[in-house]
């Protein structure tokens, strides 16, 4: 009955709630087409089904054979003006070969060889990088140097001007996530070049987004307005990691905060609002003590997780595996996923939550 991306055929679509067959009904079906249109009656299946059922499948993408590619693609591939940046894309079975880890979201590996640039550009889209190795790569936004180090997270929020430059001696290879599917799918897509030099060349520790905006619990009076984007360029390691620690920690004392037992997760978030960091973007760290498991949970949207540290089991749908470090695992909408790990398991999640909330059709199912 289903049959969307097919063209109807009547004797085909016979069964309850169906016409009979009759070469009255074809000729009514060709009359359908050739004025391109579409009875409802054929495709109720597919776009009304009872759970959500979309086309992404659940996948999991090994770190080492993305980045031994990365690698290859440095040997061959320049970096520069059209190109733009030597990322290369998730593109999940169930999405025909579109470079789409689901059909909102992008995760890629970007490299950077030694004292290469990545040139200045904007996008409506909206961007993070994520660091699971490796440093010495400066991303500048809006002419604010960026240092980009193992396990931090940084924004490029949409529309802001941005370019990579690896300031060391060594390639960098991290995770960018960005929302292109779902601009590209609603046709919002809008990008910019911008000057031929990266600017700042400067190596500061910290970005002056940070020294502004990144005090716990601190906003600047002079800026009292709700920002759509965490002016919060980067989250860094050192305060992710206390955050995780002290949720078990206060969890062993006897004192709440866990998500569930063994289970501790922060949410990066944008000060000036308390909610997402971006508009279509939630971003997450989650920490599993040793012999800790998940309930499976099940939610509307899609997210991507990349294992941080440690080893552990991902039970997605119908599948299975054990992950390890850099492996990226693709959650379809209203998949189960559970986690479990014996030796403790630190995993980055990042999802298009933020839209199914704002437009009130998120659903959560536990257990
Ligand atoms: O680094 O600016 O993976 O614009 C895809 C698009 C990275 C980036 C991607 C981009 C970038
Ligand atoms: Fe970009």
């Amino acid at each position: 009955m289903t049959s969307l991306s097919s063209p109807v055929s009547p004797s085909a679509s016979a069964g309850p709630g169906q016409p009979e067959p009759s070469a009255e009904l074809d000729a009514l079906y060709r009359g359908f087409s050739d004025e391109l249109l579409v009875p409802l009656w054929t495709e109720i299946g597919e776009l009304m089904p009872r759970t959500p059922s979309p086309a992404a499948r659940p996948h999991v993408w090994r770190w080492d054979r993305l980045f031994r590619l990365a690698e290859r693609s440095g040997d061959l591939v320049p970096v520069g003006r059209g190109g733009e940046r030597r990322a290369i894309a998730l593109a999940n079975p169930g999405l025909g070969g579109a470079p789409f880890a689901t059909s909102t979201l992008w995760a890629a590996i970007q490299y950077l060889k030694p004292r290469e640039d990545a040139p200045v550009h904007r996008h409506t889209q909206n961007a993070f990088r994520f660091v699971v190795e490796g440093e010495g790569v400066w991303t500048v936004v809006d002419g604010d140097p960026v240092a980009m180090r193992r396990g931090d997270l940084l924004l490029t929020p949409g529309w802001h001007f941005h370019g990579h430059h690896n300031q060391s001696d060594r390639p960098m290879a991290w995770l960018d996530g960005l929302d292109i599917p779902f601009v590209h799918h609603m046709g919002s897509a809008f990008f910019e070049t911008g000057p031929d030099q990266v600017g700042d060349r400067s190596a500061p520790d910290r970005s002056r987004a940070e020294r502004l905006w990144a005090h716990p619990g601190l906003r600047p009076v002079a800026r009292p307005d709700p920002l759509p984007n965490s002016p919060i360029a980067a989250y860094r390691w050192e305060h992710t990691d206390a955050a995780l620690d002290d949720q078990l920690a206060l969890e062993r004392e006897g004192h709440p905060g866990v998500v569930e037992p063994g289970h501790a997760a922060v949410r990066f978030s944008n000060p000036t609002t308390g909610g997402d960091v971006m508009p279509t973007l939630r971003a997450e760290m989650h920490r599993l003590a040793p012999g800790a498991r998940t309930a499976a949970r099940r939610e509307v949207g899609s997210a991507v997780w990349q294992v941080f540290d440690g080893t552990g089991q991902v039970h997605v749908g119908e599948r299975d595996w054990t992950v390890t470090r850099g492996d990226l695992v693709v959650v379809p909408s209203w998949a189960p996923l559970a986690i479990g790990t014996d030796s403790g398991l630190d995993l980055f999640r990042f999802s298009d939550s933020p839209i199914f909330e704002r437009l009130h059709l998120d659903r959560v199912q536990v257990g």
